[in-house]
Formats: structure tokens, C-alpha cells, sequence
């Protein structure tokens, strides 16, 4: 088992130290921080930080330097959003500071964008993509849809607070065979089942395959609206739209 010494960033031993109540959450953490390169343990200081311009110049020379844009993705900016979460949660940080590490997120995110989009594959499917209705959290459907897009996947970004007509008029604008829906509040997470009956009343449920995510979605939730898959993170979201199209007629 590591231990928080075998952390090299010190800002970040110093955020688990005072922050982290809970010895799993502590146990993970440590775990996941000590396994990232000292670059990675730098641009997650930096997000947790909100430092935009830290994070944009540091991304910039991870890519440089030959870092995978997924490895800055998964053990950069993942984990440090993580870190941002829990403080939030617990009241330490309050809106205006997530704002701030959501806008470095962004900013690193900005860098991996173009190669994780880049798949330089033949389109394989159509997939329409939003936040549900009555939720702003984008960060985790924007992640979804750049590995989307670099499996070769068209995806249609209807952005957030996303209502049931505007998905349903999508899918039927671009024939999409498959929807996907984020949600990240527990208040909203009820709008992906209502989107989901507002298709069966069009009688255009048969039409599309629909997925889930988001950090409150778990798979009992999924099924029990009546979804066809649910997806844990973006790699996920991106194998579960290649099972839709390779099986389209399998019960998920
Ligand atoms: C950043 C953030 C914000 C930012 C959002 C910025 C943005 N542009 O997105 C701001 C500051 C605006 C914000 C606002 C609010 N937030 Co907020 N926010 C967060 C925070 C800290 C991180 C979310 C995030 O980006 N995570 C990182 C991404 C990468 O993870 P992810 O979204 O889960 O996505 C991954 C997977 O879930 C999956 N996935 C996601 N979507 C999909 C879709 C499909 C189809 C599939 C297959 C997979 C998939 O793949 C993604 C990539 O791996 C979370 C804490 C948390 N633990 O989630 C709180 C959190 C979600 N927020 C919370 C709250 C309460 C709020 C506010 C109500 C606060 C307030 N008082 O105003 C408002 C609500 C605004 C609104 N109407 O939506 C609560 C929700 C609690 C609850 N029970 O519902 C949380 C959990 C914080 C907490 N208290 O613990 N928030």
C-alpha cells in the first residue's frame, strides 16, 4: 500500500492531509496520486488550486514531452477534479472556487481536446449528446464527448439544461441511433427517466439506443428508468456506443 511520502507534489500531500476525512477516500487518493508522474501530480495541484494559467502552460508541456492525452486526462485533471468534489462537498470550498477549477479543467481540457477528437477514422454512427434539464455540470459530458469523437463517433453537443423535446427533436434531425444524457445532481437525475417515457409517448423509443452517466447515476438507476446502458466514466460511454451499433438489436 502507498503512503502520502510517495506523493512527490507537496501542495497535494498537504490538500489530502487537510481535506480528506475519510480513510477510503484517503486510502484512494494516496493511492491514485502516488501511481501519477510528478507532471501529472503538478497539473492536478494546479486545477485544484483553480489556476487556469498553470494548468493551460503545464498540459501544453506534458503534450510536448510526449504524454498521452489520456494519461493528462485520467491522471491530471480526473483526479484533481476529484480532490475539488470532495471539498466542495464538505464545505470547504463554495461555488465561486469550483467555478475556478472547473475553468482550469477546462483549460487543460482545451489542449487534449483536438487529439482525443482527432480520430482520422471513417465516421462510424451518429450520437447526440446533453445535459439534462435543470443541470449546468458539463465537464463530465464534454470528456465523454472527446473520446466520442475520437472513436469516431459524429456527436451532436446540445449543451446543458437540455429539455425532453429538444432531445427528442435531435435524434430526429440527425437520425442519431443513439442519445446519451449527464447528470450530476441528484434533483435532476429524475429528468433522464422522464426524457426517456417522453420517447416512449412519441413512440420513437424503439428508434434509439439511450445511455446514461454522471457522478449520482449508478446501473440499478439506469435500469430502473428504462435506459438500454449506463456508463461509469467516458471510456464507458464510448464502449458502450460501440456495443449499441455493433448489436443493435441485443437487450443491454
Ligand atoms: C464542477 C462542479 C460544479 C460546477 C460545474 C461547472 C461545469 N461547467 O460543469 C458549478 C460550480 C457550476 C457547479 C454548480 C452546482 N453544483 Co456542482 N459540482 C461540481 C463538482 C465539484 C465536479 C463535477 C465534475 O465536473 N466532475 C468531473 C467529471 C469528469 O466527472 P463526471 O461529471 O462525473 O463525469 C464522468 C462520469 O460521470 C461519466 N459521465 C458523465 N456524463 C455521462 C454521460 C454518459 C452517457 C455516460 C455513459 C457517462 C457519463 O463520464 C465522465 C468522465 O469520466 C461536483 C462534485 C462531484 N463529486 O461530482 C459537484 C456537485 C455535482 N455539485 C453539486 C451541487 C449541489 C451544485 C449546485 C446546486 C451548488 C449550488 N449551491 O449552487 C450547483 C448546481 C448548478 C446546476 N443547476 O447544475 C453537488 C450535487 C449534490 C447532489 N446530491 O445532487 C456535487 C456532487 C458536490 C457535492 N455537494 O458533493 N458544480
Amino acid at each position: 500500500m502507498a503512503s502520502i511520502n510517495d506523493i512527490a507534489n507537496e501542495f497535494i500531500r498537504e490538500e489530502i492531509e487537510e481535506y480528506l476525512e475519510r480513510p477510503d477516500e484517503i486510502e484512494r487518493f494516496i493511492e491514485m496520486f502516488s501511481q501519477a508522474s510528478s507532471a501529472m501530480q503538478d497539473i492536478s495541484a494546479a486545477l485544484i488550486d483553480g489556476d487556469h494559467h498553470t494548468v493551460d502552460e503545464l498540459t501544453e508541456e506534458a503534450l510536448g514531452n510526449g504524454t498521452e492525452a489520456l494519461e493528462i486526462m485520467d491522471d491530471g485533471l480526473i483526479i484533481g477534479m476529484g480532490i475539488v468534489g470532495i471539498k466542495f462537498r464538505e464545505n470547504f470550498i463554495f461555488v465561486p472556487e469550483v467555478l475556478a477549477c472547473a475553468r482550469a479543467m477546462k483549460a487543460g481540457m482545451a489542449h487534449i481536446e483536438p487529439i482525443l477528437s482527432d480520430s482520422g477514422i471513417e465516421p462510424v454512427g451518429t450520437v447526440i449528446m446533453g445535459t439534462v434539464k435543470g443541470d449546468l455540470h458539463d465537464i463530465g459530458k464534454n470528456l465523454c464527448i472527446m473520446m466520442l469523437r475520437g472513436a469516431g463517433f459524429v456527436v451532436h453537443d446540445l449543451g446543458v439544461d437540455t429539455s425532453e423535446d429538444e432531445f427528442i427533436e435531435a435524434v430526429e434531425e440527425y437520425e442519431a441511433p443513439i442519445l446519451g444524457m449527464s447528470a450530476l445532481l441528484t434533483t435532476t437525475m429524475p429528468n433522464m427517466g422522464k426524457t426517456i417515457d417522453a420517447f416512449i409517448d412519441e413512440d420513437l423509443r424503439e428508434e434509439v439506443k439511450i445511455m446514461v452517466g454522471g457522478a449520482p447515476v449508478t446501473q440499478t438507476f439506469a435500469d430502473d428508468m428504462g435506459a438500454d446502458g449506463y456508463g461509469k466514466d467516458a471510456l464507458e460511454c464510448v464502449s458502450l456506443a460501440k456495443q449499441f451499433l455493433e448489436e443493435p438489436d441485443e437487450e443491454w
